[in-house]
Protein backbone atom coordinates (compact mmCIF):
# COMPACT_ATOMS: atom_id res chain seq x y z
CA UNK A 1 0.00 0.00 0.00
CA UNK A 2 2.48 2.33 -0.13
CA UNK A 3 2.56 5.41 -1.87
CA UNK A 4 -1.05 5.14 -2.13
CA UNK A 5 -4.17 6.21 -0.03
CA UNK A 6 -6.11 3.89 1.59
CA UNK A 7 -8.83 5.04 -0.61
CA UNK A 8 -6.64 4.01 -3.99
CA UNK A 9 -6.17 0.69 -2.37
CA UNK A 10 -9.66 0.12 -1.86
CA UNK A 11 -10.41 1.24 -5.62
CA UNK A 12 -7.34 -1.02 -6.89
CA UNK A 13 -8.33 -3.77 -4.83
CA UNK A 14 -11.89 -3.78 -6.32
CA UNK A 15 -10.36 -3.67 -9.74
CA UNK A 16 -7.80 -5.50 -9.60
CA UNK A 17 -8.84 -8.53 -6.99
CA UNK A 18 -12.20 -8.62 -6.99
CA UNK A 19 -14.81 -8.25 -4.60
CA UNK A 20 -13.23 -8.04 -0.70
CA UNK A 21 -14.29 -8.95 2.34
CA UNK A 22 -13.95 -6.27 5.16
CA UNK A 23 -13.86 -7.77 8.94
CA UNK A 24 -15.12 -6.48 11.46
CA UNK A 25 -13.74 -6.18 15.25
CA UNK A 26 -15.56 -4.57 17.87
CA UNK A 27 -13.70 -3.83 21.33
CA UNK A 28 -17.01 -3.63 23.34
CA UNK A 29 -17.63 -7.54 22.39
CA UNK A 30 -13.91 -9.59 22.29
CA UNK A 31 -11.01 -9.32 24.43
CA UNK A 32 -7.60 -8.34 23.41
CA UNK A 33 -5.89 -12.00 22.06
CA UNK A 34 -9.38 -12.77 20.72
CA UNK A 35 -9.23 -9.58 18.43
CA UNK A 36 -5.61 -9.53 17.50
CA UNK A 37 -6.26 -13.64 16.78
CA UNK A 38 -9.13 -12.29 14.23
CA UNK A 39 -6.92 -9.78 12.81
CA UNK A 40 -4.09 -11.96 12.12
CA UNK A 41 -6.63 -14.52 10.79
CA UNK A 42 -8.32 -12.15 8.40
CA UNK A 43 -4.52 -11.17 6.98
CA UNK A 44 -3.57 -14.37 6.36
CA UNK A 45 -6.96 -15.65 4.50
CA UNK A 46 -7.35 -12.47 2.04
CA UNK A 47 -9.46 -10.04 3.58
CA UNK A 48 -8.88 -6.79 2.33
CA UNK A 49 -9.36 -4.65 5.43
CA UNK A 50 -10.00 -4.44 9.01
CA UNK A 51 -12.89 -2.21 10.40
CA UNK A 52 -12.41 -1.02 13.73
CA UNK A 53 -14.82 0.29 16.37
CA UNK A 54 -18.26 -0.24 17.85
CA UNK A 55 -21.90 1.77 17.42
CA UNK A 56 -21.90 2.32 21.59
CA UNK A 57 -18.52 2.20 23.65
CA UNK A 58 -18.83 0.73 27.26
CA UNK A 59 -15.43 -1.04 27.70
CA UNK A 60 -12.20 0.13 28.57
CA UNK A 61 -9.93 -1.32 25.89
CA UNK A 62 -10.76 0.82 22.82
CA UNK A 63 -6.95 2.29 22.18
CA UNK A 64 -5.06 -1.09 23.73
CA UNK A 65 -6.54 -3.13 21.51
CA UNK A 66 -6.41 -0.40 18.25
CA UNK A 67 -2.46 -0.43 19.11
CA UNK A 68 -2.22 -4.25 19.10
CA UNK A 69 -3.65 -4.78 15.80
CA UNK A 70 -1.74 -1.64 14.47
CA UNK A 71 1.36 -3.28 15.16
CA UNK A 72 0.59 -6.60 14.19
CA UNK A 73 -1.23 -6.11 10.77
CA UNK A 74 -0.32 -4.93 7.63
CA UNK A 75 -4.02 -5.13 5.56
CA UNK A 76 -5.54 -1.47 6.30
CA UNK A 77 -7.08 -0.83 9.33
CA UNK A 78 -10.48 1.33 9.38
CA UNK A 79 -12.01 3.29 11.70
CA UNK A 80 -15.77 2.51 12.16
CA UNK A 81 -16.36 4.90 14.80
CA UNK A 82 -20.07 5.16 16.63
CA UNK A 83 -19.46 8.71 17.32
CA UNK A 84 -16.48 11.58 17.28
CA UNK A 85 -14.93 10.04 20.72
CA UNK A 86 -13.72 7.21 18.81
CA UNK A 87 -11.24 9.25 16.63
CA UNK A 88 -7.96 8.01 16.41
CA UNK A 89 -4.79 8.89 14.77
CA UNK A 90 -3.92 4.97 14.90
CA UNK A 91 -5.49 3.77 11.72
CA UNK A 92 -4.65 4.14 8.36
CA UNK A 93 -8.13 5.65 7.47
CA UNK A 94 -11.07 7.02 9.02
CA UNK A 95 -14.59 6.18 7.42
CA UNK A 96 -16.48 9.60 7.93
CA UNK A 97 -20.09 7.56 8.18
CA UNK A 98 -22.68 10.21 7.40
CA UNK A 99 -25.91 8.82 8.36
CA UNK A 100 -27.81 9.71 5.41
CA UNK A 101 -30.83 7.37 6.16
CA UNK A 102 -31.48 9.42 9.31
CA UNK A 103 -33.22 12.93 9.61
CA UNK A 104 -30.98 13.25 13.08
CA UNK A 105 -28.48 16.05 12.73
CA UNK A 106 -25.82 14.71 15.25
CA UNK A 107 -25.48 11.93 13.28
CA UNK A 108 -25.53 13.90 9.73
CA UNK A 109 -23.20 16.32 10.61
CA UNK A 110 -23.40 17.33 14.46
CA UNK A 111 -20.72 14.41 15.22
CA UNK A 112 -18.33 15.34 12.50
CA UNK A 113 -17.92 18.67 13.46
CA UNK A 114 -16.80 17.75 16.39
CA UNK A 115 -14.19 15.58 14.87
CA UNK A 116 -13.41 17.99 12.48
CA UNK A 117 -10.51 19.70 14.25
CA UNK A 118 -9.25 16.84 16.03
CA UNK A 119 -9.01 14.67 12.64
CA UNK A 120 -7.27 18.03 10.42
CA UNK A 121 -4.43 18.22 13.85
CA UNK A 122 -3.96 14.26 13.45
CA UNK A 123 -3.87 14.45 9.88
CA UNK A 124 -5.35 10.89 9.70
CA UNK A 125 -6.77 10.33 5.97
CA UNK A 126 -10.40 10.30 5.77
CA UNK A 127 -13.14 8.36 3.64
CA UNK A 128 -16.40 9.83 3.26
CA UNK A 129 -18.98 6.80 3.85
CA UNK A 130 -22.83 7.48 2.74
CA UNK A 131 -24.03 5.85 5.62
CA UNK A 132 -27.34 4.20 5.24
CA UNK A 133 -29.10 1.65 7.88
CA UNK A 134 -31.95 -0.50 6.61
CA UNK A 135 -34.43 -2.93 8.12
CA UNK A 136 -33.50 -5.89 9.25
CA UNK A 137 -36.16 -7.43 11.79
CA UNK A 138 -35.44 -6.19 14.73
CA UNK A 139 -34.26 -2.51 15.99
CA UNK A 140 -30.37 -2.67 15.73
CA UNK A 141 -27.87 -0.59 18.06
CA UNK A 142 -27.50 1.35 15.57
CA UNK A 143 -30.91 2.13 15.04
CA UNK A 144 -31.18 2.71 18.71
CA UNK A 145 -28.47 4.87 19.38
CA UNK A 146 -28.82 7.21 16.55
CA UNK A 147 -32.51 7.36 16.87
CA UNK A 148 -33.77 6.71 13.82
CA UNK A 149 -35.47 5.22 11.43
CA UNK A 150 -34.55 2.46 8.79
CA UNK A 151 -34.82 2.77 5.69
CA UNK A 152 -37.91 -0.22 5.01
CA UNK A 153 -36.52 -3.22 2.93
CA UNK A 154 -39.10 -3.47 0.60
CA UNK A 155 -38.78 -0.06 -0.75
CA UNK A 156 -35.58 -0.38 -2.56
CA UNK A 157 -35.97 2.88 -4.52
CA UNK A 158 -35.76 4.71 -1.09
CA UNK A 159 -31.78 3.63 -0.27
CA UNK A 160 -31.64 4.43 -4.25
CA UNK A 161 -32.52 7.85 -3.74
CA UNK A 162 -30.46 7.79 -0.95
CA UNK A 163 -27.55 6.64 -2.33
CA UNK A 164 -27.46 8.64 -5.50
CA UNK A 165 -27.82 12.03 -3.16
CA UNK A 166 -24.44 10.52 -1.33
CA UNK A 167 -22.66 9.94 -4.63
CA UNK A 168 -23.80 13.49 -5.26
CA UNK A 169 -22.65 15.09 -2.24
CA UNK A 170 -19.47 13.80 -3.08
CA UNK A 171 -19.08 10.64 -0.56
CA UNK A 172 -16.35 8.32 -1.56
CA UNK A 173 -18.57 5.26 -0.40
CA UNK A 174 -21.90 4.31 0.29
CA UNK A 175 -22.45 1.70 2.90
CA UNK A 176 -25.77 -0.51 3.12
CA UNK A 177 -25.91 -1.59 6.85
CA UNK A 178 -28.61 -3.61 8.33
CA UNK A 179 -26.97 -3.20 11.85
CA UNK A 180 -24.66 -5.88 13.16
CA UNK A 181 -26.30 -9.12 14.69
CA UNK A 182 -29.27 -8.53 12.20
CA UNK A 183 -32.23 -10.61 12.06
CA UNK A 184 -32.51 -10.21 8.44
CA UNK A 185 -29.31 -8.81 5.75
CA UNK A 186 -29.89 -5.97 2.90
CA UNK A 187 -32.05 -7.80 0.58
CA UNK A 188 -30.82 -8.53 -2.55
CA UNK A 189 -33.11 -6.54 -4.39
CA UNK A 190 -32.09 -3.69 -2.58
CA UNK A 191 -28.46 -4.25 -3.25
CA UNK A 192 -29.06 -4.67 -7.10
CA UNK A 193 -30.92 -1.44 -7.17
CA UNK A 194 -28.43 0.90 -5.36
CA UNK A 195 -25.15 -0.82 -7.44
CA UNK A 196 -27.17 -0.23 -10.60
CA UNK A 197 -27.41 3.66 -10.06
CA UNK A 198 -24.06 4.28 -8.25
CA UNK A 199 -20.57 4.78 -9.87
CA UNK A 200 -18.64 4.88 -6.09
CA UNK A 201 -18.00 1.24 -4.45
CA UNK A 202 -20.73 -0.04 -2.71
CA UNK A 203 -20.58 -1.81 1.32
CA UNK A 204 -23.13 -4.19 2.05
CA UNK A 205 -22.96 -5.43 6.12
CA UNK A 206 -25.23 -6.85 8.98
CA UNK A 207 -26.93 -10.18 9.31
CA UNK A 208 -24.46 -11.82 7.03
CA UNK A 209 -23.88 -15.02 8.84
CA UNK A 210 -22.64 -17.64 5.89
CA UNK A 211 -20.96 -18.19 2.60
CA UNK A 212 -24.33 -18.62 0.50
CA UNK A 213 -25.07 -15.08 2.38
CA UNK A 214 -22.06 -13.49 1.42
CA UNK A 215 -22.38 -15.10 -2.59
CA UNK A 216 -25.48 -13.49 -2.53
CA UNK A 217 -24.59 -10.03 -1.11
CA UNK A 218 -21.58 -9.87 -4.36
CA UNK A 219 -23.52 -11.65 -7.12
CA UNK A 220 -26.27 -8.57 -6.00
CA UNK A 221 -23.50 -5.70 -6.62
CA UNK A 222 -21.61 -5.36 -3.18
CA UNK A 223 -17.80 -4.46 -3.61
CA UNK A 224 -16.85 -5.08 -0.07
CA UNK A 225 -18.90 -7.51 2.15
CA UNK A 226 -18.48 -6.79 5.89
CA UNK A 227 -18.90 -9.71 8.28
CA UNK A 228 -18.64 -9.03 12.37
CA UNK A 229 -20.83 -11.26 14.51
CA UNK A 230 -20.35 -14.67 12.95
CA UNK A 231 -16.45 -14.69 13.49
CA UNK A 232 -17.44 -13.22 17.10
CA UNK A 233 -19.83 -16.41 17.89
CA UNK A 234 -18.18 -18.97 16.00
CA UNK A 235 -14.43 -18.01 15.88
CA UNK A 236 -12.56 -17.65 12.68
CA UNK A 237 -12.51 -20.95 11.15
CA UNK A 238 -14.49 -20.46 8.18
CA UNK A 239 -13.19 -16.85 7.66
CA UNK A 240 -10.92 -18.66 4.50
CA UNK A 241 -14.06 -19.61 2.92
CA UNK A 242 -16.01 -16.47 3.49
CA UNK A 243 -13.14 -15.32 2.06
CA UNK A 244 -13.44 -17.48 -1.20
CA UNK A 245 -16.89 -17.34 -1.34
CA UNK A 246 -16.24 -13.44 -2.37
CA UNK A 247 -15.22 -15.07 -5.98
CA UNK A 248 -18.66 -17.90 -6.09
C1 LIG B 1 -22.08 -4.03 11.36
O1 LIG B 1 -22.20 -4.45 9.03
C2 LIG B 1 -21.49 -4.72 10.19
O2 LIG B 1 -21.85 -2.68 11.34
C3 LIG B 1 -21.33 -6.20 10.45
O3 LIG B 1 -22.52 -6.79 10.86
O4 LIG B 1 -21.87 -7.97 12.95
O5 LIG B 1 -23.94 -8.64 11.70
O6 LIG B 1 -21.67 -9.16 10.79
P1 LIG B 1 -22.48 -8.23 11.62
Amino acid sequence: MKGISTYQYLLDYRKNVGPGLFVLLDPDRKSISELLETATTAEQNGAAALLFGTSFLSGNTFHESLQAIRSTVTIPLLLFPGNSSQVTKNVDAILLLSLLSSRNPQFLIGEHVIAAPMIKHLQVEVISVAYLLIESGKITTAEFVSGSLPIPRDKPELAVAHALAGEQLGFKLVYLEAGSGAKHPVPSEMIRSVKNELTIPLIVGGGIRSEDGIRTAVQSGADFVVVGTHFEQFGVSQLRDFVAALNG
